[in-house]
């Protein structure tokens, strides 16, 4: 494990604001106050574990949901220091869990933090929004316990036994004035966990969920290959065109660690880390990873003749094809940029990057000839594949600017020309959208029915996609190009509703389509443009009652037990369930699934890449046993096909 020595001396902790101004916009300080802002506080607190292990000081970290959703992390580095703080006159300790931005990574020079959370701000703003936090540390011989109520210190650092280990542990349950929920989510935090540990080789970390007594859950992470680890585990359902990934590691000034293996697949998944956050919008470090990949590519493409000389130098693209790769780098000060602060700014990164792969890759194909001779016939094809899909796509752009106006004759198109209040419902089947084409307010809403088979682009290039009749009609009416072509400005519905029945077929189509928008016009998804439509699953109807919709099974129970308690017995009922949207009358359509006043529509997010990538590959591919599994793991998933 790398080793970073930083002192967290006395003189860099620095007294800014107070806790009040966390308390009044917590929002600034922990992104947000939903169930993802809860899971930033557990982050906040590990992240300082994981600093604690990048030290060298920490090899193990015990975190536990506790019943009540009480938080508890431990991890058995050199404890926080008890001493008096000679600037704040109370003990570091204690400094650091009241005074906002302490902890030593906004006091300049010497003193930085190298991993870090979505806002980096830590234990303080932690103790600012939870109900409570106890703080025990092991440390000096002996053990030391501090405990605060909303941020205020309600028992001081005192020393309350005898311990030769070294150790800290903080308890915390979050602040349900603040929250809008305090139940931990076990399997967003578990995939958060697993992460930091591919991502700190070595590192142990045991993860327990005991809020149920009855099923207690369990898991442990710990990868002495890092990222090489992360990279199989990402490939673990693809065929490889290679057994063992291709591993590069250099300890400088800025320590590179990357890691890539090339797959049958036809998309490209590279994962970039600084200071073990995700940096979703790439940057210099991507950026040299890639001009490294390309340059290599062809050199030797060049020099062992598996490009003539008449032959064009391989693109960027080409050579990134099937490519499962993870690159994460260590900056001292990272400057991060774009609209969600997740893209490396540092121009000095790109340089660094691009020369040590170009070393070791070059390097590493020379000694492995089979794997770089697998891996350019790959190459070769996508560039072959990226031709015929420039020759199809220029010749959509052709046919479209001869017949600007020529929209899919299937699409019934609203009124409304502003992309901002008009929506396109994306409606399996002739007869549905028949009914929806009936039932809709045709000044802002307009349907696009699909019929026939949907490609699945999970299994075809590029080339396949372009003037393909299924697909076609959807690129055309959605107006945004795809691909890198895609212009997210151009759309011109805001809403992009797929409207499925919620049954196994509907739930096939629902996948085809979201497999293609997240390969394709992925933006789209990002930009939260893509909806699903809700439709019911049952109708209960009495002579002189109004009708009453439910959604889902549990719906169905609420109601009769509501219907119970006003009188109106479940056998006086009658129960229509829904097969299909094609059962629908126009009206019933536009009531229960079409009326923005009283639908439900479910918005397609993507809070990870990686976890969506895992869930097209399995749902989409090839291997029938993983996808089964999934299936049975995630029946509620499937059902509504969230990524
Ligand atoms: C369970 C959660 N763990 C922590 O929050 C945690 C913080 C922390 C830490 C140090 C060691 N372990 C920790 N665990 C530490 C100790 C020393 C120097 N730097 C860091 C040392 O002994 O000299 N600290 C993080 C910030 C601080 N300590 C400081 F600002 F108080 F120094």
């Amino acid at each position: 494990m790398e080793k970073y020595e930083h002192k967290y001396g006395a003189e860099q902790i620095q007294v800014l604001e107070g806790l009040e101004a966390v308390r009044k916009r917590p929002g600034m300080y922990i992104g947000s106050t939903s169930v993802r802002g809860l899971h930033h506080m557990v982050y906040e607190i590990v992240d300082n574990c994981v600093d604690e292990a990048l030290a060298g000081y920490c090899t193990e970290i015990n975190i536990v949901i506790e019943p009540g959703n009480v938080m508890s992390v431990e991890d058995n580095g050199r404890g926080i220091p008890v001493e008096i703080h000679p600037k704040t006159k109370i003990s570091t300790a204690e400094t650091v869990y009241t005074v906002l931005h302490a902890g030593g990574k906004f006091g300049g020079d010497s003193g930085y933090k190298v991993s870090g959370g979505l806002h980096g701000v830590g234990a303080s703003v932690v103790n600012a929004l939870s109900n409570w936090v106890e703080v025990t540390i092991q440390r000096d011989g002996g053990i030391y316990q501090m405990y605060f109520e909303k941020g205020k210190t309600v028992k001081k650092l005192e020393k309350i036994g005898e311990s030769n280990k070294t150790g800290t542990k903080v308890r915390f349950v979050a602040d349900d004035t603040i929250f809008e929920t305090q139940e931990f989510d076990y399997e967003v935090l578990e995939t958060r966990f697993r992460e930091m540990a591919f991502l700190t080789k070595g590192l142990k970390i045991n993860f327990e969920d005991q809020r149920d007594p009855e099923n207690i859950k369990k898991s442990s992470f710990c990868f002495e290959g890092g990222l090489k680890s992360f990279v199989e585990f990402l490939n673990k359902n693809k065929e490889c065109l290679h057994k063992e990934p291709i591993y590069i590691e250099k300890n400088g000034e800025v320590p590179v660690e990357i890691a890539m293996q090339y797959t049958t697949s036809y998309s490209e998944n590279i994962y970039t880390f600084v200071n073990n956050i995700n940096t979703i919008e790439g940057g210099t470090h991507l950026e040299g990873f890639k001009r490294a990949l390309t340059k290599v590519f062809n050199d030797y493409a060049r020099t062992h003749n598996l490009l003539k000389e008449k032959d064009a130098n391989l693109q960027g693209e080409d050579v990134r094809e099937g490519i499962t790769a993870v690159v994460s780098i260590k900056v001292k000060e990272p400057q991060f940029e774009g609209q969600t602060k997740t893209k490396l700014g540092n121009s000095e990164v790109t340089g660094i990057v691009q020369s040590m792969v170009n070393d070791a890759l070059s390097t590493f194909l020379e000694e492995n000839p089979n794997v770089a001779k697998s891996i350019l016939e790959k190459s070769v094809s996508a560039a072959r594949a990226r031709e015929a899909a420039r020759k199809a796509r220029e010749l959509v752009r052709r046919k479209s600017a001869l017949e600007t106006t020529t929209l899919p004759g299937k699409l019934a198109d609203c009124s409304s020309k502003n992309a901002e209040e008009c929506e396109v419902y994306i409606v399996e089947g002739d007869s549905a959208g028949g009914s929806a084409k009936q039932g809709r307010d045709r000044r802002f809403q307009a349907i696009l029915p699909l019929w026939g088979k949907m490609l699945n682009v999970e299994k075809a290039r590029a080339d396949k996609i372009y003037g393909n009749d299924k697909l076609n009609p959807v690129i055309v009416a959605v107006g945004a190009g795809i691909g890198k072509d895609f212009d997210i400005t151009k759309i011109r519905y805001g809403k992009v509703i797929i409207m499925a029945d919620a049954d196994v077929d509907g739930a096939h189509i629902r996948t085809l389509m979201l497999t293609f928008f997240f390969r394709y016009m992925r933006p789209l998804i990002e930009n939260g443009n893509v909806y699903l439509a809700q439709p019911p699953l049952y109708k209960l109807s009495k002579k002189g009652m109004e009708d009453i919709y439910c959604y889902t099974d549990e719906g169905l129970d609420k109601a009769f037990a509501e219907l119970e308690e006003k009188g109106v017995a479940r056998d006086t009922l009658s129960i229509q369930r829904y097969k299909g949207l094609g059962e629908m009358n126009p009206e019933q359509l536009w009531e229960t699934t079409m009326n923005p006043e009283k639908r439900t529509l479910i918005q397609v997010t993507m809070d990870d890449a990686i976890k969506a990538d895992e869930t097209f590959t399995l749902l989409m591919g090839d291997d029938v046993d993983p996808r089964r599994q999934f299936i049975e793991k995630n029946a509620k998933f499937v059902k509504n096909l969230d990524i």
